[in-house]
């Protein structure tokens, strides 16, 4: 056992390729520069023992048993996934702390998974893969704490690089480390729209129930198998109006996300913020994830100069990316809390992000 083992794992801003994880298909985040802290030290006995510094709460745990949702459960959880796998891990002290904004759809569920899987990988010196890594995280997610999420998050926490998007294709589980370093005089905005997003509410597990319905339906292991070319014949064979969007977007999305690979490959940013605004129409029209808050906030950065805007994440809420000339950031701003204000919404936060480092174990003394 090393003392006082620490893991170290971001959040993630996903790019483009929205519901698209769970349909065996394509997704392109950064990780975030922010970041879930977890350390490991030896416990008392079989005893863990979870601890937010935030929080300032302590759990004491004697078994660990699934269906927690409370805030250790996303810790808890990890350990009991790698129990699960047959790893030997006993009482450990887990102590914890983030700065990745909860509920804002950067994936504070996933940082605090994955460095946790970090901490207690170096702890117990497990060495794992980093594809078992992922696996613990995202078992955590799905088996301990029920929420029917797809692989995306864990793996953009872990496996992101400084500068790049990382292409994961969901079904093989590939990936391609993909440059991204904005040119000078364009920014990443994020804006936070005071919404919190929520995946445990059931919306999130009813439009998988629909894609996994539709691919029934049409005969297909996943979405994933359906082209563009092929898609106008697939939505006819779809008696479910609302399979037929859930679909359009699935289908269309995945092809935005090769198209924007291409637009980053030439530096052609224009091309990619349509992308990234047509991704956000489909979000709100086919696959209707979207709330007045993040809305408006696409419209504003539009109106205010942005190549391309979207929100990020699982839905309902959360964050609105730009991409926006550096020069128009200030105007945007104003201009959002002006039209936030008018609506009666709740003052935006505006920040700006680049592409940030996955994550990272970490000793602290042997
Ligand atoms: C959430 C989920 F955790 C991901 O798996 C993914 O489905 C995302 O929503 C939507 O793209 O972050």
């Amino acid at each position: 056992m090393t003392s006082d083992a620490v893991g170290i794992s971001p959040g993630r801003v996903n790019l483009i390729g929205e519901h698209t994880d769970y349909n065996d298909g394509f997704v392109l985040p950064i990780a975030l520069d922010k970041v879930a802290r977890v350390t490991a030290s030896p416990g008392e006995g079989d005893l863990v023992t979870i601890t937010s510094e935030q929080l300032g709460e302590t759990v004491t745990l004697d078994t660990l048993e699934p269906g927690e949702r409370a805030w250790w459960g996303y810790v808890a959880g990890v350990l009991w996934a790698l129990r699960q796998a047959g790893h030997d891990v006993g009482g450990v002290e887990l102590t914890l702390t983030s700065d990745v904004p909860l509920g804002g759809g950067l994936s504070s569920s996933a940082a605090l998974e994955c460095a946790t899987a970090l901490a207690l990988d170096l702890y117990a010196e497990l060495d794992l893969t980093p594809e078992e890594l992922a696996q613990a995280a995202q078992t955590a997610e799905n088996g301990f704490l029920g929420i029917p999420t797809g692989p995306m998050d864990q793996r953009a926490s872990l496996w992101c690089e400084t500068d790049h998007a990382l292409l994961l294709d969901c079904r093989t589980l590939t990936t391609t480390q993909v440059p991204f370093a904005l040119p000078d005089d364009l920014v990443l905005a994020l804006v936070d729209t005071r919404s919190p997003h929520v995946l445990a509410d059931g919306h999130y597990a009813r439009r998988r129930e629909a894609c996994e319905a539709a691919a029934a339906a049409l005969g297909v292991p996943a979405l994933r198998d359906v082209t563009v070319a092929e898609l106008d014949d697939a939505l006819a064979r779809l008696s479910d109006p609302e399979q037929v969007r859930r679909v359009r977007h699935v289908v269309t999305e995945n092809a935005r996300v090769l198209d924007a690979i291409s637009a980053l490959g030439d530096a052609d940013w224009p091309a990619f913020g349509a992308l990234l605004t047509a991704s956000h129409a489909s979000m709100r029209d086919d696959y209707e994830i979207t709330v007045p808050t993040v809305d408006l906030a696409v419209e504003v950065a539009l109106a205010s100069g942005a190549l391309g805007s979207r929100m990020t994440g699982g839905g309902f809420g959360g964050t609105v990316i730009a991409l926006l000339p550096a020069d128009r950031l200030e105007a945007f701003t104003a201009a959002l809390q002006a039209a936030y204000a008018e609506r009666g919404f709740d003052a935006p936060g505006v920040t700006t992000t680049r592409a940030a480092a996955g994550g990272i174990e970490l000793s602290l003394r042997d």
